[in-house]
C-alpha cells in the first residue's frame, strides 16, 4: 500500500504523529493508500521552515517569483496525463474531466499568476500641498491555503498560485479524501526549483491538520473552500487572533431559463452545469426554474437528456459521469432521496444507486437524479446537496423567477437563459450571487472577482482581489511642514 508522505521544507517526510487515514478510490471503494493525519508537531515544523523561507521569497524579485511559476506550469503540463489519472482515481471523476478540465486549470492557475504579478502595483503614491505619502503593499508572511476534494489540484493551486506570486510562503492542506495530486505537487516543486521551505504540503484530517493550521500564530490568514458549516468553525477559531480569511463556501445555484431562451443551446448547457463531475461542483446549478410556457416541454426534454447519462468506470475514455467522492457523499445522497419522497416530490428519472459490475461493483455509483414538485422552501430546496439531484420549479415571469432565485441563504453562483438581452442584465442585477453566468456557464476570465455572497463565504478570489487579500497596505507618510 503506497504511503503519502507531507512535504516540508524541500523533503518528502513521514508524520510525527505516525497517524495515517486510509485513501479510497471512489469507482472501485477500495483503499489504495494511507495519508498521515498530521498534528500541531507536525505543523510546528512545517510553519518553521516556511517562515525561514520567507525572507528570501518575499524580498525576491517578481521576474524570479514569475518564473518559478512558469516552471511549475512546465512541470506539471509535461505530466498532465499523469497527473489526470490520479486525479480521476481519487475523486471517481471521469477521466477526460481531470485530462481537459482539472490538470489543465491547474496549469493555468500557475501560469495565469506567472504573468499577473507583473501587473500588481505593489506601490503607489498620493500628494497633497501638506504631505506625501508612499502606499506601498507587502506579503503577510506565511499563510495558509486549505481546499475541498471536488477539483482538488485546481482549486488547490487557485489559493497557492496567487499566495507564492505576492512573496508569501505556503501551508498548503489538500482534503484528506482527495489527497494524491497535492502530493505529488511536492516532486513538481522539486522538479521545478521552488526553494525549500516556500511551499509546505501537509496532509491530514481538517479537525486535526486543518484546524492545527488555523490556530497557529504563525500562520496569518487562511484561504478557505468547502463547507459552509466548516467555514464557520474556521471563523469562530481565526476571529479571536485576528486572522485574515477568505472563505468559499457552498451554494444552491439557480438556473433561470426563460420562455424566450435558445432552447436547444440551454437545455444541453442546463444538463452540463448540473451533472458535470456528478454535480459536485460548488457552482452547479441545483434548482432548474423554468417559465411556465415551457416548463412542461422544458421537463420532458431535460428527464429524456438526463436519462440517457449513465454512470461509468471513470478510467474509461467514454466514461462522462463517474462515482461520488466517497461513502459519506454517497450516504447523504441516500438521505436527501428520502427526503424528496418525504416532503412529498416526485423523482422523475433516478434516484437510484448505479450498479456497475466487474472492478466497480463496490464503488460509489449514482444515477443523475430530476425531482418534481418540490416548493422551494422544503428542505431539499433549501440545503446543498453537493451532487447529482436538481430539482425543476416553475415561474411566472421575471420578477418571480428572482424571487424564487434569491429566496436561499446562499449567493454563490447563478445562469441566466434568454435571447433578451435586457432582461437578462436587470435578472443579473437582481440577483444575490457572486458569480452569474448569461447564457453560458463556467466560462472564467482568471482576472475577474470570484466567490459568494450570504452564506456562500467571505471575500473574493481571483484578479486583483486575492492579491490584495495576500498582502497587507502600510501608508508611509511625510510631512512638508
Ligand atoms: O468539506 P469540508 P467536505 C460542501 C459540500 C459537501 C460538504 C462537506 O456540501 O457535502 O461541504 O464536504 C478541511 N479546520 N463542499 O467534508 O469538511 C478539510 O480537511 C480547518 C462545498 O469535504 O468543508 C478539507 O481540506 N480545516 C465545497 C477542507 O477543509 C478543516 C467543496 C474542506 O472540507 C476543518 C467541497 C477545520 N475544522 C465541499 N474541517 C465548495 N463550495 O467548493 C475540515 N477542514
Amino acid at each position: 500500500m503506497e504511503l503519502i508522505a507531507n512535504y516540508i521544507n524541500g523533503k518528502f517526510i513521514l508524520p510525527i504523529s505516525k497517524s495515517y487515514l486510509d485513501v479510497y478510490e471512489p469507482a472501485t471503494g477500495q483503499v489504495y493508500a494511507q495519508v498521515p493525519d498530521s498534528n500541531q508537531k507536525d505543523i510546528e515544523i512545517a510553519v518553521k521552515a516556511a517562515t525561514n523561507a520567507f525572507h528570501e521569497w518575499s524580498e525576491s524579485k517578481i521576474e524570479y517569483r514569475s518564473g518559478i511559476l512558469h516552471s511549475i506550469a512546465d512541470e506539471l503540463e509535461k505530466r498532465l496525463d499523469e497527473l489526470a489519472e490520479y486525479e480521476s482515481r481519487d475523486t471517481g471523476k471521469p477521466i477526460s474531466l481531470a485530462r481537459s478540465v482539472d490538470i489543465p486549470r491547474a496549469i493555468a492557475n500557475f501560469r495565469f499568476f506567472a504573468g499577473y504579478i507583473n501587473n500588481f502595483e505593489n506601490e503607489s503614491e498620493l500628494n497633497s500641498d501638506i504631505s506625501s505619502n508612499f502606499i506601498y503593499r507587502s506579503p503577510l508572511g506565511v499563510v495558509g491555503c486549505i481546499s475541498p476534494w471536488n477539483l482538488p489540484l485546481y482549486l488547490f493551486s487557485w489559493k497557492i498560485a496567487p499566495a507564492l506570486a505576492v512573496g508569501n510562503t505556503v501551508l498548503g492542506k489538500p482534503s484528506e479524501i482527495t489527497p494524491y495530486t497535492a502530493f505529488k505537487l511536492g516532486e513538481v516543486c522539486a522538479a521545478a526549483g521552488v526553494p525549500n521551505g516556500v511551499l509546505n504540503i501537509v496532509h491530514g484530517s481538517g479537525q486535526q491538520t486543518g484546524d492545527a493550521i488555523v490556530r497557529h500564530p504563525g500562520v496569518k490568514a487562511i484561504s478557505f473552500t468547502g463547507g459552509t458549516n466548516t467555514g464557520e468553525i474556521i471563523a469562530k477559531t481565526a476571529a479571536p487572533m485576528l486572522k485574515k480569511i477568505s472563505l468559499e463556501l457552498g451554494g444552491k445555484n439557480p438556473a433561470i431559463v426563460y420562455a424566450d431562451c435558445d432552447y436547444k443551446k440551454t437545455l444541453a448547457a442546463v444538463v452540463k452545469s448540473s451533472f458535470t463531475n456528478q454535480g459536485q461542483i460548488c457552482l452547479s446549478s441545483s434548482r432548474i426554474l423554468i417559465e411556465k410556457p415551457i416548463y412542461d416541454r422544458f421537463k420532458t426534454d431535460f428527464v429524456k437528456k438526463v436519462s440517457e447519462l449513465k454512470p461509468e468506470d471513470p478510467a474509461n475514455d467514454s466514461s462522462s459521469f463517474g462515482a461520488l467522492v466517497s461513502k459519506e457523499q454517497f450516504e447523504k445522497i441516500e438521505f436527501f432521496i428520502n427526503l424528496i419522497q418525504e416532503e412529498g416530490g416526485e423523482i422523475l428519472t433516478g434516484g437510484n444507486s448505479g450498479n456497475l459490475n466487474g472492478r466497480c461493483e463496490n464503488g460509489w455509483f449514482f444515477e443523475p437524479t430530476v425531482v418534481s414538485g418540490l416548493d422551494n422552501k422544503s428542505r431539499v430546496n433549501q440545503e446543498e446537496i453537493f451532487g447529482p439531484v436538481v430539482t425543476l420549479i416553475s415561474f411566472d415571469g421575471e420578477d418571480d423567477g428572482v424571487s424564487i432565485a434569491n429566496d436561499t441563504v446562499y449567493g454563490l453562483s447563478a445562469t441566466i437563459w434568454t435571447e433578451d438581452i435586457e432582461k437578462a442584465n436587470r435578472t443579473a442585477r437582481s440577483l444575490d450571487s457572486g458569480v452569474i453566468w448569461i447564457n453560458c456557464w463556467l466560462v472564467r476570465d482568471l482576472r475577474t472577482p470570484f466567490g459568494g455572497m450570504k452564506q456562500s463565504g467571505v471575500g473574493r478570489e481571483g484578479g486583483m482581489e486575492v492579491l490584495n487579500f495576500f498582502t497587507e497596505q502600510k501608508n508611509i507618510c511625510m510631512s512638508y511642514r
